[in-house]
């Protein structure tokens, strides 16, 4: 499975160059003789104008940095295939999701606001996007893990972006959206309600790419073989759940390995534990389109699950990584406007707009109009039209035609409808209106989805709700800010807005902000305007939090925290029985290279209390032996402790290492396992499972 090459795959095969045994040339294939020295007027005189070979390389090297993505600079991207496993032929006429197909495809995530070269544990959406290379050409599902947006209308989008982006003057945040600008235009769009929970929750900060949601976020339409459409919400569930790391972690894990999550993605690809999806979809019949209290257009507004169910259609793994990260990953061009026979835009003002900046972007990014012939870019089923030309062309078109119709290629290359194919049609969509620069007041609806996501949240997700609203504002240096926010809040949820009022010394207001009114009033004149009443109040699917019993440790990495002397017995008890349910163990010691066991014997080991953090693992144990001395002299060791303690992490203890809790901030809870009480692998994977023992956050804070 590892190896298995797609049609896609061996399109970029065609490219891949090998340089073993060969000689190295010029950009010519000229071999070059020496690669260390300049030409010169002597030994030590002045260089040459006529090194060629000199200049041949450092003109191409002066070019190596392309324009970076304005947003979602930063990603990380994988090969991989999608298998349709339902029937869908009454919905839509796509061939690659006809049951059992399967098609290759290329996804990328990525952070929005950073630069790329930023951390990956930024709080922020992430980008999900898939391109499918289907038989019926490029599909791309260019989505987030965020089922909303900040915005309803295109129009706002190089807003809330230079607005969250680091400040013009002085290119600060870098990668946060914890400053004056970001929420000064959050404050004044009350459009941005709902998104604005979404994106302080836990969701912002996901333990790994392998464990976050896809969303389509937009309402898209199916198209069947009678030309008839069915409103469509695709949805992307991982199955190894969906979890969050601590905020405080998150900050660390910056600093200690600000790629953690690419380094995630990467490593478990090549150990061959490929990350897969469930494509679902929510069908809603077109004469269904005015039925709810919410308009299906508006881009800040989810269809409740409780509503209409979620469909499982097929499957997505990435089984490949990429063979150069520039070439596949970054030279990637997404676009929603990329859509195949059987899938078509709704009207939802934000997609209609994203249709046109990408393809813009792209021909700016990738230098010219040729990007869709880089090999990650191409359909597998060929391209074949009359555009011809342009910087960096790669096909060579033969012949003498380049224009339609004409007699001397045979009218090639046809179009479908010549010889009664089918091909790409739009949606027959009646369409009868004036021209006009406008917002529907079914958009004007802001806060009711906001209440609902947040009174759908656990408890210690409301919290962090909470502390992340806390945090992000009292960055924010001017109050008037920090106030028009708390308004928003209030009309949200009034514990909510008085909790975070409280952590900045305000009361909230009662009324929105006579500014943000303004605003509102611009594109509602009657704003506000009293809501409908919601079908659903709360919804277990916004949930992260895994109930008891559930959950899997599939691929989560255990710290064996030992040293020189450690019983080899205690060591290895414990990791057959985590590699048995899938899970990782790391040992880290003092030192790198061989740790000698008590037993005798020794192994390799890559990790050091001087080289990794706590916050870089997912559970901890401390086996016993000679080593457990030492660690009780180690401060790296109760540091590693003390701080898996605080951000909630299951630790657990063999029967001569108890002792070492003792020294650290730890109190026994049902997330601390100690050989002498409780049953030491069983118990200590069955805490795992449920990810992190939030309520201990509550209970008791420890500093670390
Ligand atoms: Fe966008 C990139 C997702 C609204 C304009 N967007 C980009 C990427 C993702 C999204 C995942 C990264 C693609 C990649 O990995 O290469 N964008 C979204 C979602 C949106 C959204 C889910 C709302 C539902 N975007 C949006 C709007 C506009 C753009 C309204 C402009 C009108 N987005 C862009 C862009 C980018 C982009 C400027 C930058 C790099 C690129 O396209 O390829 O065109």
């Amino acid at each position: 499975m590892k190896d298995k090459k797609t049609p896609q795959a061996n399109k970029i095969d065609q490219h891949l160059v090998n340089n073993d045994q060969k000689v190295m040339t010029t950009n010519d294939g000229v071999p070059i003789y020496d690669n260390n020295n300049t030409l010169k007027a002597g030994e030590r005189g002045p260089s040459l104008q006529q090194d060629h070979i000199y200049f041949d390389k450092l003109m191409h090297f002066d070019r190596e940095r392309i324009p970076e993505r304005v947003v979602h600079a930063r990603g990380s991207g994988a090969h991989g295939t999608f298998e349709a496993t339902a029937d869908m032929s009454a919905y839509t006429t796509a061939a690659f999701l006809k049951k059992g197909t399967v098609t290759p495809l290329f996804t990328r995530f990525s952070t929005v606001a950073g630069f790329k070269g930023s951390t990956d544990l930024a709080r922020d959406v992430r980008g999900f996007s898939v391109k499918f290379y289907t038989e019926e050409g490029n599909y791309d599902l260019v989505g987030n893990n965020i089922p909303v947006f900040f915005i309803q209308d295109a129009m706002n989008f190089p807003d809330v972006i230079h607005a969250v982006k680091p400040e013009p003057n002085n290119e600060m945040p870098q990668a946060a959206s914890a400053h004056d600008t970001f929420w000064d235009f959050i404050s004044l769009m009350p459009e941005a309600a709902h998104m604005t929970m979404w994106v302080m929750s836990d969701r912002a900060i996901p333990r790994s790419l392998r464990m976050i949601e896809g969303f389509g976020v937009h309402t898209f339409k199916f198209i069947n073989a009678e030309g008839k459409a069915t409103f469509v919400k695709f949805h992307w569930k991982p199955k190894l759940g969906v979890h969050a790391v601590a905020w405080n972690e998150a900050q660390k894990i910056s600093g200690f390995d600000s790629d953690f999550h690419r380094r995630d993605l990467w490593e478990a690809i090549e150990n061959g534990d490929f990350p897969q999806w469930d494509l679902g979809v929510q069908l809603i019949p077109e004469e269904d389109e005015m039925k709810f209290s919410f308009d299906l257009l508006d881009p800040t507004k989810i269809v409740p699950e409780e509503l209409v169910p979620v469909q499982i259609i097929g499957t997505m793994t990435l089984n490949r990584n990429p063979e150069n990260f520039f070439a596949e990953t970054e030279q990637v061009a997404f676009d929603p406007g990329r859509v195949v026979p059987g899938i078509d835009f709704s009207d939802d003002p934000l997609l209609q707009g994203r249709v046109f900046s990408y393809m813009d972007t792209q021909n700016y990014r990738l230098g010219g109009p040729n990007f869709h012939e880089l090999p990650i870019n191409r359909p597998i089923n060929g391209k074949h039209n009359n555009q011809k030309d342009g910087f960096a062309r790669m096909d060579v078109l033969k012949g003498e035609v380049s224009y339609f119709p004409n007699s001397k290629a045979e009218g090639c290359p046809y179009h479908a409808m010549l010889k009664g194919e089918t091909g790409y049609q739009s949606h027959k969509q009646p369409i009868d209106a004036a021209k006009v620069r406008a917002r529907s007041d079914s958009f004007a609806d802001h806060f009711t989805q906001a209440r609902l996501f947040f009174h759908s949240q656990s408890e210690e997700e409301q919290e962090h709700i909470i502390s992340a609203l806390s945090f992000e504002l009292s960055k924010v240096n001017d109050e008037n800010i920090r106030r028009r926010e708390l308004a928003i809040l209030n009309q949200i949820d009034s514990t909510l807005a008085k909790k975070v009022g409280d952590n900045l010394g305000l009361v909230p207001p009662k009324e929105l902000d006579s500014l943000t009114l303004k605003f509102a009033r611009q594109n509602h004149p009657n704003y506000p305007i009293t809501p409908k009443k919601p079908e659903v109040e709360k919804s277990e699917a916004l949930r992260m939090k895994v109930e008891e019993g559930k959950g899997n440790i599939k691929t989560r990495k255990v710290a064996f925290l030992l040293d020189d002397g450690v019983s080899r017995a205690s060591v290895d008890s414990m990791r057959m029985a985590l590699e048995a349910e899938g899970a990782q163990a790391v040992l880290i010691a003092s030192h790198v290279g061989k740790i000698k066991f008590k037993e005798g014997g020794e192994e390799q080991i890559q990790h050091s209390y001087l080289t990794d953090a706590s916050v870089c693992y997912d559970a901890f144990y401390t086996p016993e032996g000679e080593s457990v001395s030492k660690l009780a002299e180690n401060p790296d060791y109760l540091q590693f402790i003390n701080e898996a303690y605080r951000h909630c992490k299951a630790i657990a203890f063999a029967k001569g290492a108890e002792e070492l809790a003792a020294k650290s901030f730890i109190k026994k809870d049902k997330g601390i396992i100690f050989e002498s009480e409780d049953n030491l692998t069983s118990d200590f994977i069955q805490v795992m499972k449920r990810h992190r023992i939030w309520e201990r956050e509550k209970l008791r804070k420890v500093p670390a």
